[in-house]
């Protein structure tokens, strides 16, 4: 099973991921947690760059950024995990690029599809996305302090992040759950589990 979270900035995706990693634990459930961009060593060090406030990037050279971690963690994590019929769970997959590179960042949708599927990357059988104001996700990440190259960006890059995640969602229901991330976060994590325990049912 392939699950994906997606959502914009300070929505609660770690602290879920934190939850959600005691309680699979705890059921002995064998789940592998991962995270895009820096699931690798040598993503990593590609995260290192595309976070860095004193760096500039072109939105294209972003973007190559981008897919060079996705290939290295699709080669080295998720297909051999995959292979091994492993459970597996991603903080960010390809949506984030349709939604940051793409809508944010004004790279043509077609284009990005285009160089996405020169990786060949399997397909998640679930996404959560969490959902939450743009003003309430960037106060939540503001009160953490210390901001990163993306969360310097306007409320409009943002905004645009999130209309494009939501009309995603909208278009697609069998392949999306929805979570309202402004709910307390034992609410957004209860959805959370029992979203993901009957999709590991149904399997
Ligand atoms: N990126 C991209 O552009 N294209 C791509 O294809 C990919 C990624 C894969 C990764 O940074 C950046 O890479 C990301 C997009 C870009 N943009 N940024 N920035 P990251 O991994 O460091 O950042 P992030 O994914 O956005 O995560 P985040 O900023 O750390 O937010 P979060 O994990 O969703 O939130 P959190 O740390 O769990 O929570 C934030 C605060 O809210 C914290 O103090 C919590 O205690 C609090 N919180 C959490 N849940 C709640 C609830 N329910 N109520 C109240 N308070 C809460």
């Amino acid at each position: 099973m392939f699950i994906t979270l997606e959502g914009s900035e300070g929505v609660g995706k770690s602290t879920l991921i934190d939850l959600l990693k005691d309680y699979f634990s705890d059921k002995k459930i064998d789940f592998l947690f991962t995270r895009e961009p820096g699931g690798t060593k040598e993503g990593q060090a590609i995260r290192k760059i595309l976070l860095d406030k004193s760096i500039e990037l072109n939105s294209y050279s972003e973007t190559f950024l981008i897919l060079a971690d996705r290939y290295e963690h699709i080669n080295k994590i998720i297909n051999p995990a995959l292979k091994k019929n492993q459970n597996i769970l991603s903080d960010r997959y390809i949506d984030s690029t349709l939604a940051y590179q793409g809508a944010g960042r004004g790279i043509d949708q077609k284009e990005l599809e285009f160089l996405m599927n020169l990786l060949n990357y399997p397909k998640p059988d679930l996404t959560i996305y969490l959902d939450l104001s743009v003003e309430e996700g960037l106060n939540r990440v503001k009160k953490r302090g210390k901001s990163d190259r993306f969360e310097k960006e306007d409320l409009i890059f943002f905004e645009k992040i999130r209309k494009f995640y939501l009309k995603l969602v909208t278009a697609n229901p069998e392949k999306y759950f929805l979570i309202d991330a402004s709910k307390p976060i034992d609410e957004v994590f209860d959805l959370a589990k029992n979203c993901i325990l009957s999709k590991l049912n149904e399997k």
